[in-house]
């Protein structure tokens, strides 16, 4: 499949108790949820990623604190600042990402579209650069 990265604003459903958010398959999230993880009580000066996935599309939202994304794919190198619950950040296949400058509160969570999968991640830089630049045409 072709990269994608972009953010996207979700609807917040606020009234004098607070606010909510609500994501559904399709309506504000483009593909179908299989697998939904969250990655918080980040150390400091952690970098995490450093890989791409194959075919793999998630949604990754910090419900709480803030976080770094950068992102890399074709001639894109991007980092996306991740600072409140009703934006999300949509990333589809092959982008290198590492997320990086996690804040102490920092709870990211991610939705998928695939269960996890080793065989759908591409973890070697060189092996990225090699296979974007082949292309996934036949993926
Ligand atoms: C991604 C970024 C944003 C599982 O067993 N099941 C899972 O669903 C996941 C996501 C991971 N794992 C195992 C695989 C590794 O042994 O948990 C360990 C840590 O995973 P990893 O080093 O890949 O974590 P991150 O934070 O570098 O990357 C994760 C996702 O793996 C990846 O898909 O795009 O978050």
């Amino acid at each position: 499949i072709e990269p994608r990265v972009e953010f996207v604003n979700f609807n917040i459903i606020g009234d004098e108790r607070g606010s909510l958010i609500s994501l559904e398959n399709s309506h504000n999230i483009g593909f179908d949820i299989k697998r939904m993880y969250y990655i918080y009580g980040t150390q400091k000066n952690i970098s995490r990623g450093f890989h791409a996935h194959k075919k793999l599309k998630q949604l990754l939202i910090a419900v709480s604190g803030t976080v770094d994304i950068y992102c890399e794919y074709q001639n894109v190198k991007q980092t996306f600042s991740l600072n409140s619950p009703s934006i999300g950040l949509i990333i589809e296949g092959p982008v290198w990402r590492i997320m990086q400058n996690f804040s102490e509160d920092s709870v990211l969570i991610v939705l998928a579209d695939g269960f996890y999968d080793e065989n759908d991640y591409i973890r070697e830089y060189d092996h990225f650069l090699c296979e974007t630049q082949k292309g996934y045409k036949n993926a």
